[in-house]
């Protein structure tokens, strides 16, 4: 078989089983700016905008992909050697691969070597939307104070340095001032991250260090930003070189970097768009009132339902989530775990089946074909605790009702923090907090306690006797009896409470 480097000119010449874009990207204009360009937002928004581009008369939505920090550089490099261009394969439930060419990203940027380039585009009049997904832990909340982290070196290098920022919030700050002063218009910012009302938290993060940095600016802002809330949904793991060998070798296709992802996808937005948008609704994309009840849905069981398989699996020795799932004593801990701790704080669903909900996502997790990383699940867990875990368990708390199968997940990462499985093999941690953590679960070997004492993931929940407690007694259950036992005699308990 042929081989052909995915770019501009052999996009003609792939045809074996793949689709490619049949619009004619030069006609496509920047109308959208995009902050990380990871797989997520390949396998997500650039698909939807690249559905989209197919209907000429949208040709005003391509978007420019901004790759923000230095670690970025082999996605701008990538997106760069290849005109913008990518391969997503979509893996569908009975294993079939999907394939597609996006190309929707028209224009691409590295921030760190020209941080004015970046701030000229985010204000250029054509940008009606930046979008972002800069991770749970991108926001700069101090979670122990509830407030913006202005010790972060980062951020107190940003206010030094207004033309060169580093951080999301020096960039929209100086965009916006530019768009205010070269009278750029209004502009739409969306935040594509799980967090729940990731819009008013993009907001309060952005006015916090505005208010400091730029203080004239926030007039203007309050008048010209919008700031809607989304729930985005699409599993997509990382690439591994496999996918790289295996599209060459079935398609012909020599991409540097697929993105591989599930084949749900979904995308709920509040429909506050200062500056326009296009027509998403024809691509699928559904348009709300109030996106906080989905946001917490899709939160509190999809995201922490991962967290829970991906602590207790890794602490067993799995490696990937389908593994970890079918294991029955985990499936039963989690659907428990759903079922107990979580649905009782969903409210105002109308027209939403929970039940076929958490089918569906056991579903998707089983699913043999996706081998979604534990590692990938399991990394930046203390970003994602606060947002995924922890919301709940304060919720059950207040009203005194049940929280012993969070309390143990994190009694787990406690246990996880440490570096090795079950096994007594070592756990390849990817966490920004990774040397805080292990002193922390160091201390917690001879008082669990302290570990919950870490307030930049806790806050004040060590505070609470009943869940300290809790927590206190899993971390003995596992030292002693090892994850499996424990979770099973608690599977067995739940079940004849039923
Ligand atoms: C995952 C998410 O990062 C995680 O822990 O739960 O990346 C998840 O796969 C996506 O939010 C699915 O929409």
């Amino acid at each position: 078989m042929t081989h052909y480097k995915l770019n501009n000119s052999s996009l003609n010449q792939l045809t074996a089983g793949v689709s490619v874009p049949t619009y004619n990207r030069e006609n496509v204009k920047t109308g959208i700016v995009h902050v990380g360009v990871g797989g997520f937002h390949r396998a997500h928004e650039a698909m939807y905008i690249d559905q989209l581009l197919h209907d000429e008369s949208n040709s005003n939505w391509g978007i420019c992909g901004v790759a923000l920090l230095s670690f970025d550089q082999k996605i701008y490099n990538t997106l760069k050697d290849q005109d913008g261009l990518y391969t997503l394969v979509v893996k569908e439930l009975d294993g079939t691969l999907t394939k597609r060419v996006i190309g929707s990203i028209v224009e691409y940027l590295f921030a760190p070597d020209s941080p004015k380039a970046v701030i000229e585009k985010m204000a250029h009049p054509d940008v009606k939307i930046i979008t972002l997904t800069i991770t749970e832990g991108g926001y700069n909340l101090n979670e122990a104070t509830g407030a913006f982290n202005f010790d972060n070196p980062q951020i107190i290098h940003d206010i030094k340095n207004d033309d060169a920022p580093i951080t999301i919030f020096g960039y929209l700050t100086q965009a916006l001032k530019l768009r205010k002063e070269s009278n750029s218009g209004a502009v739409t910012i969306l935040s594509c991250d799980n967090i729940q009302e990731n819009g008013h938290m993009t907001k309060k993060m952005l006015l916090s260090y505005v208010a400091f940095a730029e203080p004239d600016l926030l007039d203007w802002i309050s008048a010209n930003v919008s700031f809607p809330n989304s729930m985005v949904d699409r599993i997509t793991p990382a690439t591994i070189p496999t996918d790289i060998a295996e599209l060459k070798e079935v398609s012909g296709i020599e991409d540097q970097w697929p993105v591989v992802c599930e084949s749900f996808q979904q995308w709920v937005i509040e429909d506050e768009f200062i500056a326009g948008r296009p027509n998403l609704e024809s691509v699928g994309v559904q348009f709300v009132k109030n996106v906080a009840p989905f946001e917490k849905m899709k939160l509190g069981l999809l995201n922490a339902g991962h967290s829970v398989v991906g602590i207790l699996g890794s602490l067993m020795g799995y490696s990937t989530i389908d593994e970890a799932v079918t294991d029955p004593a985990i499936g039963t801990f989690l659907a428990n775990y759903l079922d107990v701790e979580v649905t009782p704080i969903l409210r105002d669903l109308e027209g939403m089946d929970l039940t076929a909900y958490k089918q569906t996502l056991i579903n998707r997790f089983s699913n043999i074909y996706i081998k979604d990383q534990i590692d990938r699940i399991c990394s930046e867990t203390s970003a994602k605790m606060p947002k995924f875990i922890l919301p709940t368990v304060h919720e059950q708390l207040k009203s005194n009702k049940a929280i012993s199968h969070a309390a143990f997940v994190i009694a787990a990462w406690a246990i996880y923090s440490l570096g090795f499985n079950e096994k007594k093999e070592a756990i390849n941690i990817k966490d920004a907090l990774q040397e805080t953590l292990l002193a922390q679960a160091k201390l917690a070997q001879a008082n669990p306690k302290l570990f919950l004492e870490l307030e930049a993931v806790f806050g004040n929940l060590s505070h609470s006797v009943i869940f300290s407690d809790a927590f206190a007694k899993a971390y003995q259950n596992i030292v002693s009896f090892g994850v499996e036992k424990c979770i099973v005699e608690m599977n067995n308990n739940t079940l004849n409470q039923k």
